[in-house]
């Protein structure tokens, strides 16, 4: 492969944009060498201003579900397109996603578009906070809700379990309303509740968590927390940003057979375009602007632009759900296939899936939480990611990331994905 384009053009966005990019993930800060820039993109399949071809594991990290440029969601955008793409003034178009996704969604009356994933948790943790006068929140090391101040904490020095900050720019304020607890540790939970008795808002979490890498909840960590948010009068908010619309019609709630207090969206339910949403029972949603006391706006939220996208494919998912067993049963090929080969060559994995998500540890032990996931082999990661670009297979650039599959690749694309696999560990 030859990135010549890709570099010039790095170099030319450098000059005009932090990192030359939008998002810091997209740098390959974690593997290294420089990222490549994308023309376009059909079906599972990416193309790079050099002409290489990828198969792609990503899907703009999760929501093409159903491959690229997907012809139902490109023509409802484009025929939206033409009437004119956001007015700031109610569209009966906002009613029907909402209708569908609460349709959809198990336990949740009424949803509220944004349009981000962070904007969807950040806004869900006011309103909880709100709805309980309550100012503290748990969340868990290694899950990711977003690039608001309450979530870019880490655990805090000395027993205290405060957080503190893990960005400048994020004040002790706004650290120590975060306490920090370990993914899969039900009991550390219980001690940060007790020693934080009456003034725990929330708990949010992952509930598949995604950005570790895949991690997920031992039955008894996650129906532990449901009990525990039950008795103490603490809400239960679950980030199905990743897992929204993707595990099963109705997310983690449903392939997990949990109720979450607040639900939040990102990714799928924009089917490609900037839309996050979150949602819940309507005596919780009944607090938020403008009915109740908690404010919340957005100048495009809910633009019809973006509903389009997101009707479209939330349309198809729901007509067609057996994509989410197809999509499952592909990804567990994909997993054997990787598996036997890696065995093969004698190299230390562990390799964690749940539905269509899946990531690749290269250490011995289990994954099961943040600390664990950070033993993965770095060096081998970095070689793995380029050896796989190299042949022709975009992964996520960062060892802490879940691939996401899309309808659209085929059992002949993932079997080309194990054998350059072969070849990159041969
Ligand atoms: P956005 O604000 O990026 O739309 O969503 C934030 C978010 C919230 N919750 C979960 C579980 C998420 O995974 C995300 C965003 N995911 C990252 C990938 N790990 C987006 C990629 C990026 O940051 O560029």
């Amino acid at each position: 492969m030859q990135y010549q384009r890709s570099s010039a053009l790095f170099a030319e966005a450098k000059k005009y944009i932090p990192g030359g990019v939008n998002s810091p993930v997209r740098a390959f800060k974690a593997v290294g060498g420089e990222p490549i820039f994308i023309k376009e993109a059909k079906g599972a399949y990416l193309y790079d201003v050099d002409d290489n071809r990828y198969i792609d594991y990503i899907a703009s990290w999760g929501p093409l579900i159903l491959g690229h440029a997907h012809e139902p969601v490109l023509n409802a955008v484009i025929e939206k397109a033409k009437k004119g793409t956001s007015f700031g003034i109610p569209t009966e178009i906002e009613t029907e996603l909402a209708q569908l996704a609460v349709g959809m969604v198990p336990n949740v009356d009424k949803i509220r578009f944004v349009n981000s994933g962070t904007e969807a948790c950040m806004s869900a943790v006011r309103l909880a906070r709100g709805c309980t006068g309550k100012d503290k929140i748990i969340k868990f090391a290694g899950c990711y809700h977003g690039h608001s101040d309450s979530f870019l904490i880490q655990a805090g020095s000395g027993a205290v379990t405060f957080g503190s900050p893990n960005s400048p720019g994020v004040t002790q304020g706004t650290a120590k309303d975060t306490l920090l607890a370990n993914y899969n540790d039900l009991a550390g939970v219980k001690e940060l509740v007790n020693a934080n008795k009456g003034e725990i808002a929330a708990i949010i979490i992952e509930p598949i968590a995604g950005n570790m890498g895949c991690i997920i909840p031992t039955d008894k960590f996650i129906n532990g927390l449901r009990e525990l948010c039950t008795q103490e009068g603490i809400l239960l908010l679950f980030d199905e940003v990743m897992t929204g619309f993707r595990l099963a019609k109705g997310g983690a709630q449903e392939a997990l057979n949990i109720d979450a207090d607040i639900v939040m969206f990102g990714k799928v339910i924009g089917g490609g375009l900037p839309v996050g949403a979150f949602a819940a029972r309507a005596e919780i949603m009944a607090h938020l602007a403008p009915d109740g006391p908690v404010y919340q706006a957005g100048t495009l939220s809910g633009n019809p632009l973006a509903m389009s996208a997101g009707l479209a494919m939330l349309t198809e998912l729901n007509a067609r759900s057996e994509i989410f067993t197809s999509l499952s049963e592909k990804t567990e090929f994909l997993h054997k296939g990787i598996a036997e080969v890696l065995t093969e060559k004698g190299v230390a994995h562990q390799i964690n899936r749940f539905g269509s998500m899946v990531s690749i540890h290269f250490c011995e032990a289990p994954v099961i939480d943040f600390e664990t996931a950070a033993k993965g082999n770095n060096d081998t990661f970095k070689k793995y990611f380029h050896g796989m670009l190299d042949h022709g297979v975009y992964l996520p650039p960062s060892a802490f990331e879940s691939y996401f599959l899309n309808d659209a690749i085929s059992y002949a694309d993932l079997a080309k994905t194990i054998e350059a696999v072969r070849k990159v560990f041969e």
